[in-house]
């Protein structure tokens, strides 16, 4: 018998998943799960979507092709899809670009991501269940790592802001910490590379975190990230050098105070906190003035915070 399931874009984002279902989510475990069972009753949901996890990646229920936000738009082609694939910075995996070719053993589903600290509503949330309930879109960025290689790519995701007014900061959160996996029996890096303080972890300031342009990614070229980008959420900080962007988010935590971060930790002069990108600031070892497109090698003068200046230029006033 064929029984259609709505397509995710089909169901109204509010009425898919009851938020409050996920917010209570760490707060009571059994509540939720009785009041899962209720929603699956009452037919709110079809029962298949609620299933936390095997929901195909592509058709029914599938979140693509997202919608693309007409706002966001290039000054240059798009990156090749393959070439960004395989050119990326994962040091869980390997201090080379190759990536792609040491994430056999990698299982990012299904993935839990933790929101505590200075908020009113900590949470535990299921990502196949969050991107339920999240406005999801499409996105045309660019990505320019402190390397002085770029790309520009669409992906696909959702405004973290929009998880950051769901769990309620208290008036004393000003940064926001990101830690990313920590699985050494799936990431041979952090087992080759055992003087990393591992996890990967990195910060913003909480306005930063809020802007318009901080982007929780999920997808890449209209379908799930392969492991090598980040599967399955990383976030895309476009104004910003590429290591200010973590993948593999597991914990995003609201401190009053600054955040260490990695690579700040490893290098703090080459790798400061703000990290925006900017020509005119060099690296200690190189320029910053010209960057690489990573597919065609065409070379391009660095914009300042990465050609995001109109949202970005008031937070540094
Ligand atoms: N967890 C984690 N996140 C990370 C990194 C990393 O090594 N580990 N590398 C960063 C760097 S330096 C860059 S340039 C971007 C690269 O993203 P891409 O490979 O999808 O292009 O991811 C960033 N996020
Ligand atoms: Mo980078």
């Amino acid at each position: 018998m064929f029984i259609k399931v709505p397509r995710r874009w089909e169901i109204p984002q509010r009425e898919a998943t009851p938020e409050e279902l996920y917010l209570n989510f760490n707060v009571d475990r059994r509540s939720f799960i009785q009041k899962m069972g209720w929603a699956t009753a009452g037919a709110i949901v079809p029962a298949d979507m609620l299933a936390p996890t095997g929901l195909p990646e592509q058709g029914a229920g599938s979140i693509y092709p997202a919608k693309r936000n007409s706002k966001f738009t290039l000054d240059r082609p798009l990156t090749d899809e393959k070439v960004a694939a395989r050119v990326n910075n994962f040091y869980e995996f390997s201090m080379g670009k190759d990536v792609y070719r040491r994430v056999d053993k990698y299982e990012p589903k299904p993935w839990t991501i933790e929101v505590r600290g200075l908020v009113a509503k900590p949470a535990k949330f299921d990502l196949d269940q969050l991107i339920r309930i999240m406005p999801i879109e499409e996105r045309l960025y660019r990505l320019r790592c402190v390397e002085a290689w770029a790309m520009a790519v669409p992906w696909t995701g959702f405004q973290f802001s929009e998880l950051i007014h769901r769990v309620e900061p208290a008036a004393k959160a000003k940064y926001v910490r990101f830690t990313c996996l920590n699985r050494p029996d799936q990431c041979p890096g952090q087992r080759e590379y055992a003087w990393y303080p591992w996890p990967y972890y990195e910060g913003l300031r909480i306005d930063e975190a809020m802007s318009e342009l901080t982007f929780a990614v999920v997808g890449i070229y209209g379908h799930d990230l392969p492991k090598q980008h980040g599967a399955p959420l990383r976030l895309a900080v476009p104004w910003k050098y590429g290591y200010k962007s973590p993948k593999a988010v597991v914990t995003i935590e609201f401190t009053d105070k600054q955040p260490g971060t990695f690579w700040s930790t490893l290098q703090p002069l080459e790798y400061p906190f703000e990290s925006n990108v900017n020509p005119s600031v060099s690296h200690p070892r190189w320029s910053q003035a010209t960057e690489r497109m990573v597919d065609t090698g065409e070379t391009r003068k660095t914009i300042i915070y990465n050609g995001y200046g109109d949202w970005v230029a008031r937070l540094y006033k």
